[in-house]
């Protein structure tokens, strides 16, 4: 489900801003190299990425301190999103920032490394606009495309909760005002 501009993007824009300054964004690496896309997380649980593979950690590697805990905003809005789609008590345990720079972008995969596939996603779309992809139960063939701004929320559940999706490099704007980035915030029930 898709919630055109349901979510306020100034102050949740300050509260990233305050994750990052305790975890600081950082480009992983997978199996495929490292990603244009930088992350950190906050709530008890991470999701990380290095030569051993994906996990949900509980400390930060980078500094060994547990992630900050998610703000009241932040649980409180996806815990709306996710009663505006149906799905009852949505706690989430990990809410994974991505921050993309112009020309960053995000490759096709499924996310299942959650321990409940019966809970929902919800996602946070901040700053610079996006092309989201959505490709279902096979990874190939045409994609559905979605444009995104600032403040949409998409909820993912049941059926969808399993499809591969990713999302196309951050174009330029002719007018980026403040915003270099764009972020993405995605609260999950890791465990
Ligand atoms: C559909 N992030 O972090 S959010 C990711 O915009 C991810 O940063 C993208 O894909 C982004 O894994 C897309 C939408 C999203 C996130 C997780 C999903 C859609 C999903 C998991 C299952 C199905
Ligand atoms: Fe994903």
């Amino acid at each position: 489900m898709l919630l055109r501009r349901f979510a306020s993007p100034a102050v949740l824009s300050a509260q990233i801003a305050a994750i990052a300054a305790e975890a600081e964004f950082r480009h992983l690496r997978t199996r495929g190299g490292m990603m244009s896309v930088a992350m950190t997380n906050c709530g008890a649980w991470g999701w990380h990425s290095d030569e051993r593979g994906y996990r949900y950690v509980d400390r930060d590697p980078l500094t060994d301190r547990a992630w900050p805990t998610i703000p009241e905003a932040f649980a409180d809005l996806a815990q709306q999103a996710a009663a505006s789609a149906g799905f009852g008590a949505f706690a989430p345990d990990c809410c994974l920032i991505n921050r993309y720079a112009v020309g960053a972008q995000m490759g096709t995969h499924r996310d299942f490394d959650e321990l409940d596939l019966s809970q929902p996603i919800v996602s946070v779309s901040i700053g610079l606009p996006a092309v989201f992809c959505w490709y279902g139960a096979v990874r190939s063939g045409k994609p559905l495309k979605v444009p995104l701004s600032s403040g949409d929320v998409l909820v993912w559940g049941a059926s969808a909760r399993a499809g591969y999706h990713a999302v196309r490099r951050i174009a330029s704007v002719a007018d980026p005002g403040t915003q270099a980035y764009r972020y993405n915030l995605t609260f999950r029930r890791a465990r």
